[in-house]
């Protein structure tokens, strides 16, 4: 594998699980091949679980690892080709690049919509410069429209814990008091599409999400009924995607945060969210804390889909 920035990249995903599950019984199974290889993570925005899961990957791959903050630090980078830099901005990201390529042989980038313009954020302008310009093989860590490391531990995830072949997933929209991306349920969709789940969203009107990302899901607005039945339950908040509202906040109507209420309707359903979740706007406590969460072991096997994904890089690499 080239790069990665969505489960396209990934041709055969049972093979892709059933080396999931190789790593998670011996992390350390493919610690000599990432040796004298060094791993650049580049992050435009914060991070917890991606920024220590992907390190640990790389360590039990055996790499060594760089990490630049861009807004800590760094200097700040102009985007735009042709603009006259009279402003604060010392550096441009298309020398930037190739010199932070020419210091390693893989880069990871997190870098998410911006909101400032739709079609900039759905081209992945930022992440696509990376792949032209590194030289490097590049992977997502969330970028504008996609968040494949963090789908690919969810689709871990389920398979651990499914009962069925095919269960109900419910991916719900959720509120929160600032816009997020798409990137997480557009991608989240995008691997349920992939893994051939009972695939439902709901969320209220207005925030319908890209249709090439929806795919086959089934769309309900009414939450309650679309939980009905569900085996699990994927919470996100994301702000509007269609025509002149994108990127706006258009709802915070708490009935949506999930708690026991629609927990009650579901087949006992797990309860699933990326992190880092706002209690009580997203979920209630009594839900994040019950026994049927899997937010935890959610989060853990970030570290097992980015030891799965690296390895295949380094694969790759001539
Ligand atoms: C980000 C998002 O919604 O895309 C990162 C989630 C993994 N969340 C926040 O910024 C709170
Ligand atoms: N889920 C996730 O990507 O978390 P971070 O933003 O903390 O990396």
């Amino acid at each position: 594998m080239r790069n990665f920035t969505s489960v396209n990249d990934i041709s055969d995903l049972k093979k892709a699980l059933d080396e999931a599950f190789e790593i998670k019984a011996d992390r350390y199974k493919y610690c000599e091949l990432g040796k004298n290889k060094t791993l650049m993570m580049v992050f435009f925005n914060s991070s917890l679980r991606t920024r220590l899961s992907t390190q640990k990957a790389a360590l039990n791959l055996g790499m060594n690892v760089i990490v630049l903050d861009i807004n800590q630090g760094a200097w700040k980078l102009e985007t735009e080709r042709g603009v006259i830099m009279d402003g604060d901005k010392p550096e441009h990201i298309l020398e930037a690049i190739p010199v932070m390529g020419s210091y390693c042989d893989v880069i990871g980038v997190r870098s998410f919509a911006r909101f400032e313009n739709k079609d900039d954020d759905y081209n992945e302008v930022i992440l696509n410069q990376f792949i032209k310009y590194s030289g490097r093989p590049v992977f997502s860590m969330e970028a504008a429209t996609r968040h494949p490391l963090q789908s690919f531990a969810d689709l871990i995830t389920i398979e651990e814990h499914k009962t069925k072949p095919r269960p109900k997933v419910v991916l719900t929209w959720a509120p929160h008091p600032k816009a997020l991306p798409q990137a997480v349920p557009n991608s989240f969709a995008e691997w349920m599409n992939a893994a051939d789940y009972d695939f439902v969203i709901t969320h209220p009107k207005g925030y319908e999400l890209d249709p090439a990302f929806v795919g086959n899901a089934r769309v309900e607005y009414d939450q309650m009924k679309a939980f009905e039945g569900a085996d699990f339950v994927y919470a996100k908040n994301w702000a509007a995607y269609i025509g002149e509202n994108y990127g706006k906040v258009l709802s915070t109507d708490r009935d949506w945060t999930v708690s026991e209420r629609q927990m009650a309707v579901t087949n006992n359903a797990y309860f699933m969210h990326c992190l880092p979740v706002r209690r009580n706007m997203i979920v209630t406590d009594d839900v994040i804390e019950s026994e049927r969460s899997l937010v935890i072991p959610e989060a853990a096997n970030r570290e097992i889909s980015a030891t799965v994904v690296l390895k295949r890089i380094l694969e790759g690499l001539e």
